[in-house]
């Protein structure tokens, strides 16, 4: 059985899953049969909805994997999907009851495993939620899992996370995290793109990213992203642009010890001076 997560972000109220259900590395079984016919509503209607706001605004590694998920007018099962991603790129997905600890969560990308909340908002959530879901995993995150380069990063930074953990620079990596894998622009050839997961699972995020005239769009830094901090309850104030996942791989392979050694002299870092 695992133990309720500490809150993460800002968020002052404990995380919504029922942790009983996890076995000790977090992951759980997909309560498939517990879903409603509202659930799976819930899910093809942010689906669509979702699926045509992207055109012109999602790059497109995400637009050419998105049919790969499979059904969208239901919530699919985690199985049917793993069949394909687990022969494209050695990744699988597995059911989570939401946050989970940050070692837990590192230690499942480092071996190549996706977790992905079992439930889903409710009706009233339609545009927002907080808190990772069912729609916001599935949809947001693992289409770019069948890219190869992305698939690699993503267990790279797995595996850096366990290292930052020892070095005690979670919360500098999370930040990285937060500014790629989650609100991650890329420059391609027709124009600015969204990659990071919060923007393509986002209703509103998604022009915003793209678009809006208040916003700070930079070239990605390490360094610099590990500086800003982050809102969980609002658009991104700051978004960096990668010009390929190539980019993104070579920038993040990097041994980042030397880097938390610099940050350490920085105000604004979140590390001890
Ligand atoms: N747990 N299920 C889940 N999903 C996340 O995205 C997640 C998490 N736990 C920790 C976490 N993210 C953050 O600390 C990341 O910055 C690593
Ligand atoms: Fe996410």
């Amino acid at each position: 059985m695992a133990l309720e997560p500490h809150v993460y972000g800002a968020s002052d109220r404990p995380p919504r899953g029922d942790y009983a259900r996890a076995a000790a590395d977090y992951t759980c079984e997909q309560a498939y049969q517990l879903y409603t016919p509202a659930d799976h509503e819930t899910y093809r209607r942010l689906y669509q909805r979702q699926a045509m706001l992207l055109p012109r605004l999602a790059c497109d590694e995400f637009m050419a994997a998105l049919p790969r998920l499979g059904v969208c007018e239901r919530i699919p099962r985690f199985e049917e999907i793993n069949q394909r991603l687990y022969s494209a790129t050695g990744w699988e997905i597995v059911g989570v009851p939401g946050l989970i600890p940050e070692v837990a969560f590192f230690s499942l990308l480092a071996n190549r495993r996706f977790p992905v909340t079992d439930w889903i908002r409710r009706p009233e959530e339609f545009d927002y939620i907080v808190e990772p879901d069912v729609f916001h995993d599935l949809f947001g995150h693992v289409p770019l899992l069948f890219d190869p380069v992305f698939a690699d990063h993503m267990q790279a930074y797995g595996a850096g996370g366990l290292k930052a953990h020892r070095l005690g620079a979670c919360e500098q990596l999370s930040r990285l995290y937060w500014y790629t894998i989650e609100f991650g622009l890329i420059r391609q050839k027709d124009g600015l793109r969204a990659y990071g997961a919060g923007i393509l699972s986002s209703s509103g995020e998604l022009h915003h990213a793209i678009h809006s005239v208040d916003t700070q769009r930079l070239p990605l830094d390490i360094v610099r992203a590990m500086r800003t901090r982050y809102k969980i309850d609002s658009y991104q104030k700051t978004y960096f642009v990668i010009d390929s996942f190539q980019q993104l791989f070579d920038l993040t392979a990097p041994d980042f010890t030397p880097i938390y050694e610099q940050l350490k002299g920085m105000p604004g870092s979140g590390l001890p001076t």
